[in-house]
């Protein structure tokens, strides 16, 4: 019979390379949130995937970014580090036909780590015309990277991703699970409540404000038929809370309905959800605010 392997693999980039989206295919459940602005992850996330032979805890980590200047930024390249002292594996992805000083940045990182222990994958691969394109450069990659474990999958059309997780799984030692077969993620009900809203309000707000948002969920009640959140959406300045709220309340109503939507997929039960926009000065860069907004080490 063959021995039963479970361990952590940290999925690693710079941002906007798809990680999150590639995690919630590993996992099959949309658990991570995407987005096409980079710096959409915030915070490290396990999606764990239980078959007969394994249990793979995959860790969605935030885009690294080079010398960070705003706490919030530093916080978020924290939390990539703190996730790779625990690993047995990296995937290390980047997009097809794009070698960036941001990846760079990364491939340092990682080198300080371990180099062995890192999958190479380029993802996008339907953006590539032809079997060339990619040949020539997973070679030119390869150059630049010295990594020989190279996996060109595309998260969001689906390819090669069996091919990848039955890689990945060779790279897993051998020990009992460490979470029950049905659990799928380490994070809590408010966790995915707050991220939800999060990922709606993203997709219909530009320029900076995305960046500006960060949201508590200040009352989670699970009742027998419905579930009732109470949400507070923290922006920097009091023009940013209009905007948010939109001509008549629309964006928020808008933002509001589709993440319930999601919220009771996941959940598979009602939602009543409650939003209310609020402002905390320059969060982004306090220390203090942000440990308020529940970003602590
Ligand atoms: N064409 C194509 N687009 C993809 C693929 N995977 C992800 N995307 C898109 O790339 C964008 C970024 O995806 P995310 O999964 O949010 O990327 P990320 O690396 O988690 O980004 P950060 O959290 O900001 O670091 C989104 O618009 C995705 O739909 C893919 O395989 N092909
Ligand atoms: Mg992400």
């Amino acid at each position: 019979m063959q021995s039963f392997r479970t361990g952590y693999i940290s999925i690693v980039g710079r941002p906007n390379v798809g990680k999150s989206t590639l995690l919630n295919r590993l996992v099959q459940q949309k658990l991570s949130i995407v987005s096409r602005k980079p710096q959409t992850t915030r915070w490290s996330l396990h999606g764990i995937k239980t078959t007969k032979n394994a249990q793979i805890i995959y860790i969605d980590t935030p885009g690294l970014q080079k010398n960070p200047k705003l706490a919030l930024n530093r916080y978020m390249n924290k939390e990539v580090i703190n996730s790779l002292t625990y690993i047995d594996a990296i995937l290390f992805v980047i997009e097809a036909k794009k070698w960036t000083e941001l990846d760079e940045n990364v491939l340092a990182t990682l080198k300080k780590v371990s180099k062995n222990r890192t999958i190479l994958v380029i993802n996008k691969i339907d953006k590539l015309k032809d079997k060339n394109e990619m040949l020539s450069f997973i070679s030119m990659i390869n150059d630049k990277t010295g990594l020989t474990e190279i996996m060109p999958v595309s998260a969001k059309k689906n390819i090669a991703l069996g091919k990848l997780e039955n890689l990945i799984v060779k790279k897993l030692p051998v020990a009992t699970a460490i979470y029950p077969e049905e659990q799928i993620t380490d994070r809590g009900e408010r966790f995915f409540a707050a991220e939800f809203i999060r990922e709606k309000l993203i997709s219909r707000l530009n320029k900076e404000i995305p960046y500006r948002l960060s949201i508590t969920i200040d009352e989670f009640k699970s009742k027998k038929t419905h579930v009732d959140i109470h949400a507070t959406i923290w922006v920097e300045k009091k023009g940013q809370k209009s905007i948010v709220i939109g001509t008549e309340g629309n964006v928020l109503k808008a933002a509001g309905k589709a993440a319930r939507e999601d919220l009771e997929k996941l959940y598979n039960k009602k939602i009543n959800l409650k939003t209310w926009v609020k402002v905390k000065s320059n969060w982004a860069d306090s220390e203090n605010a942000l440990k308020q907004l529940g970003f602590s080490d």
